[in-house]
Protein backbone atom coordinates (compact mmCIF):
# COMPACT_ATOMS: atom_id res chain seq x y z
CA UNK A 1 0.00 0.00 0.00
CA UNK A 2 1.34 3.37 -1.12
CA UNK A 3 0.47 6.88 0.59
CA UNK A 4 1.77 9.85 -0.92
CA UNK A 5 1.70 13.33 1.21
CA UNK A 6 0.44 15.95 -1.40
CA UNK A 7 -0.03 19.27 -2.00
CA UNK A 8 -1.78 19.92 -5.74
CA UNK A 9 0.62 22.87 -6.87
CA UNK A 10 3.40 21.49 -5.55
CA UNK A 11 5.68 21.01 -8.50
CA UNK A 12 7.98 18.14 -6.44
CA UNK A 13 4.72 16.09 -5.45
CA UNK A 14 3.68 16.45 -9.37
CA UNK A 15 7.12 14.85 -10.45
CA UNK A 16 5.91 12.18 -7.95
CA UNK A 17 2.82 11.68 -9.27
CA UNK A 18 4.28 11.10 -12.82
CA UNK A 19 6.33 8.44 -12.18
CA UNK A 20 4.03 6.73 -10.23
CA UNK A 21 1.93 7.03 -13.07
CA UNK A 22 4.55 6.10 -15.76
CA UNK A 23 4.16 2.58 -13.35
CA UNK A 24 0.90 2.26 -13.08
CA UNK A 25 1.22 2.23 -9.23
CA UNK A 26 -2.33 2.56 -7.06
CA UNK A 27 -1.68 4.82 -4.00
CA UNK A 28 -3.64 6.64 -1.69
CA UNK A 29 -3.18 10.69 -1.40
CA UNK A 30 -2.94 12.88 1.32
CA UNK A 31 -3.72 16.44 1.24
CA UNK A 32 -0.94 18.25 3.63
CA UNK A 33 -2.68 21.83 3.76
CA UNK A 34 0.37 24.33 3.33
CA UNK A 35 -1.67 27.33 3.86
CA UNK A 36 -2.68 26.00 7.00
CA UNK A 37 1.23 25.05 8.33
CA UNK A 38 -0.14 21.20 8.34
CA UNK A 39 3.39 20.40 7.26
CA UNK A 40 5.34 21.41 10.68
CA UNK A 41 2.29 19.21 12.68
CA UNK A 42 4.12 16.96 15.41
CA UNK A 43 3.05 14.74 13.15
CA UNK A 44 4.33 14.87 9.62
CA UNK A 45 7.29 16.09 11.34
CA UNK A 46 7.67 12.31 12.14
CA UNK A 47 7.81 11.66 8.34
CA UNK A 48 9.70 14.48 7.87
CA UNK A 49 11.84 16.46 9.93
CA UNK A 50 12.51 19.27 7.00
CA UNK A 51 8.40 19.47 7.34
CA UNK A 52 8.24 19.75 3.64
CA UNK A 53 6.00 18.04 1.21
CA UNK A 54 6.09 15.37 -0.95
CA UNK A 55 6.32 12.24 1.69
CA UNK A 56 5.81 8.57 0.55
CA UNK A 57 4.63 5.91 2.69
CA UNK A 58 5.46 2.43 1.15
CA UNK A 59 3.99 0.12 3.88
CA UNK A 60 6.76 0.74 6.30
CA UNK A 61 9.20 2.42 4.53
CA UNK A 62 8.56 6.31 4.87
CA UNK A 63 10.96 8.29 1.91
CA UNK A 64 10.84 12.45 1.55
CA UNK A 65 12.14 14.74 -0.62
CA UNK A 66 11.01 14.16 -4.94
CA UNK A 67 14.37 13.05 -6.15
CA UNK A 68 14.78 10.95 -3.44
CA UNK A 69 11.30 9.49 -3.85
CA UNK A 70 11.79 8.94 -7.65
CA UNK A 71 14.62 7.17 -7.28
CA UNK A 72 13.41 4.32 -4.53
CA UNK A 73 10.83 4.07 -6.88
CA UNK A 74 12.90 3.36 -9.93
CA UNK A 75 14.66 1.00 -7.52
CA UNK A 76 11.61 -0.81 -6.06
CA UNK A 77 9.20 -1.25 -8.92
CA UNK A 78 11.71 -1.26 -11.84
CA UNK A 79 9.02 -1.67 -14.89
CA UNK A 80 9.07 0.41 -16.53
CA UNK A 81 12.59 1.79 -15.86
CA UNK A 82 13.33 5.44 -15.65
CA UNK A 83 16.76 5.33 -15.49
CA UNK A 84 20.04 4.57 -17.74
CA UNK A 85 21.37 1.21 -17.06
CA UNK A 86 25.06 2.68 -17.25
CA UNK A 87 26.44 4.80 -14.71
CA UNK A 88 27.53 7.99 -16.88
CA UNK A 89 23.62 7.65 -18.04
CA UNK A 90 23.11 7.61 -14.61
CA UNK A 91 25.09 10.66 -13.20
CA UNK A 92 23.89 12.57 -16.58
CA UNK A 93 20.30 12.11 -15.03
CA UNK A 94 21.22 13.50 -11.69
CA UNK A 95 22.97 16.02 -12.98
CA UNK A 96 20.13 17.37 -14.51
CA UNK A 97 18.20 16.87 -11.74
CA UNK A 98 20.28 19.08 -9.71
CA UNK A 99 20.22 21.90 -12.76
CA UNK A 100 16.51 21.21 -12.33
CA UNK A 101 16.33 21.94 -8.72
CA UNK A 102 18.93 24.34 -8.63
CA UNK A 103 18.41 26.75 -11.65
CA UNK A 104 14.69 26.26 -12.82
CA UNK A 105 12.24 25.20 -10.11
CA UNK A 106 13.74 28.73 -7.86
CA UNK A 107 13.25 31.50 -10.83
CA UNK A 108 9.97 29.97 -11.79
CA UNK A 109 8.36 29.90 -8.27
CA UNK A 110 9.43 33.29 -7.93
CA UNK A 111 7.89 33.91 -11.29
CA UNK A 112 4.38 32.68 -10.02
CA UNK A 113 4.80 34.19 -6.55
CA UNK A 114 5.04 37.66 -8.12
CA UNK A 115 2.33 36.99 -10.91
CA UNK A 116 0.05 35.73 -7.49
CA UNK A 117 0.21 39.35 -6.15
CA UNK A 118 -1.96 42.09 -7.62
CA UNK A 119 -0.17 44.06 -10.49
CA UNK A 120 0.63 47.43 -8.26
CA UNK A 121 2.43 45.09 -5.72
CA UNK A 122 4.73 43.50 -8.39
CA UNK A 123 8.61 43.45 -8.60
CA UNK A 124 8.51 43.93 -12.58
CA UNK A 125 12.35 44.00 -12.48
CA UNK A 126 12.33 40.73 -10.29
CA UNK A 127 10.32 39.03 -12.58
CA UNK A 128 12.44 39.84 -15.46
CA UNK A 129 15.17 39.20 -13.87
CA UNK A 130 13.78 35.40 -13.30
CA UNK A 131 12.68 35.10 -16.86
CA UNK A 132 15.59 35.79 -18.32
CA UNK A 133 16.88 33.01 -15.86
CA UNK A 134 15.11 30.45 -16.96
CA UNK A 135 15.34 31.89 -21.12
CA UNK A 136 19.20 30.48 -20.45
CA UNK A 137 18.20 26.98 -18.80
CA UNK A 138 15.64 26.32 -21.83
CA UNK A 139 18.76 27.54 -23.89
CA UNK A 140 21.05 24.94 -22.69
CA UNK A 141 18.49 22.17 -22.57
CA UNK A 142 17.85 22.81 -26.72
CA UNK A 143 21.86 21.83 -26.65
CA UNK A 144 21.68 19.05 -24.21
CA UNK A 145 18.21 17.54 -26.74
CA UNK A 146 20.64 17.97 -29.47
CA UNK A 147 19.89 14.67 -31.68
CA UNK A 148 17.25 13.08 -28.82
CA UNK A 149 14.28 12.47 -27.98
CA UNK A 150 14.49 12.84 -24.25
CA UNK A 151 17.14 14.43 -22.11
CA UNK A 152 18.97 11.23 -21.57
CA UNK A 153 18.11 9.27 -24.41
CA UNK A 154 15.09 6.99 -23.54
CA UNK A 155 12.30 9.04 -21.26
CA UNK A 156 13.74 9.29 -17.64
CA UNK A 157 13.72 10.80 -14.02
CA UNK A 158 15.50 13.63 -15.66
CA UNK A 159 12.67 14.86 -17.98
CA UNK A 160 10.14 14.13 -15.28
CA UNK A 161 11.85 16.33 -13.17
CA UNK A 162 11.50 19.21 -15.65
CA UNK A 163 8.04 18.12 -16.74
CA UNK A 164 5.75 20.50 -13.82
CA UNK A 165 7.32 23.73 -14.42
CA UNK A 166 7.82 22.97 -18.63
CA UNK A 167 4.52 22.99 -18.56
CA UNK A 168 3.14 26.23 -17.58
CA UNK A 169 5.91 28.26 -19.07
CA UNK A 170 3.16 30.12 -20.76
CA UNK A 171 1.90 31.11 -17.41
CA UNK A 172 5.32 32.27 -16.21
CA UNK A 173 5.09 34.53 -19.29
CA UNK A 174 7.47 32.60 -21.49
CA UNK A 175 7.18 31.82 -25.14
CA UNK A 176 9.11 29.33 -26.56
CA UNK A 177 11.56 30.64 -29.06
CA UNK A 178 10.67 28.84 -32.20
CA UNK A 179 14.25 28.48 -32.90
CA UNK A 180 14.28 26.28 -29.91
CA UNK A 181 13.57 23.47 -32.37
CA UNK A 182 14.51 20.55 -29.82
CA UNK A 183 13.20 22.50 -26.97
CA UNK A 184 9.59 22.86 -28.99
CA UNK A 185 9.54 18.99 -29.92
CA UNK A 186 10.45 17.70 -26.36
CA UNK A 187 7.98 19.84 -24.56
CA UNK A 188 5.37 17.96 -26.80
CA UNK A 189 6.34 15.06 -26.62
CA UNK A 190 6.17 15.57 -22.74
CA UNK A 191 2.79 16.96 -23.44
CA UNK A 192 1.17 14.02 -25.22
CA UNK A 193 2.89 11.57 -22.78
CA UNK A 194 -0.08 9.41 -20.75
CA UNK A 195 1.52 9.95 -16.98
CA UNK A 196 2.19 13.94 -17.34
CA UNK A 197 -1.87 13.98 -18.77
CA UNK A 198 -2.74 12.41 -15.37
CA UNK A 199 -1.05 16.15 -14.12
CA UNK A 200 -4.21 17.73 -15.69
CA UNK A 201 -2.45 21.04 -17.53
N1 LIG B 1 13.74 19.20 -2.06
C1 LIG B 1 12.37 18.92 -1.69
C2 LIG B 1 11.60 20.23 -1.75
C3 LIG B 1 10.16 20.07 -1.26
C4 LIG B 1 9.47 21.42 -1.07
O1 LIG B 1 10.11 22.48 -1.11
N2 LIG B 1 8.14 21.36 -0.86
C5 LIG B 1 7.40 22.56 -0.58
C6 LIG B 1 6.10 22.60 -1.38
S1 LIG B 1 6.35 22.75 -3.11
C7 LIG B 1 6.96 22.55 0.88
O2 LIG B 1 6.56 21.53 1.40
N3 LIG B 1 6.99 23.72 1.50
C8 LIG B 1 6.46 23.89 2.82
C9 LIG B 1 7.41 24.56 3.77
O3 LIG B 1 8.59 24.74 3.41
O4 LIG B 1 6.94 24.89 4.85
C10 LIG B 1 11.79 17.87 -2.64
O5 LIG B 1 12.30 17.72 -3.76
O6 LIG B 1 10.87 17.13 -2.23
Amino acid sequence: MIRLYDYPDCPFCQKVRVVLAEKDLEFEKVLVDLHKGEQKSPEFLKLNPYGKVPVLVDDDVVVYDSTIINEYLDEEYPNPSLMPEDSAGRGRVRQLEDFCDNSFIPPAGLVLAELHKPETDRDADRVRRCQAEISRVLARLETQLEGKEFLVGEFSLADVAFVPRVLILPQLGIEVDARLQNLGAWIGRLRERASVRTLGF
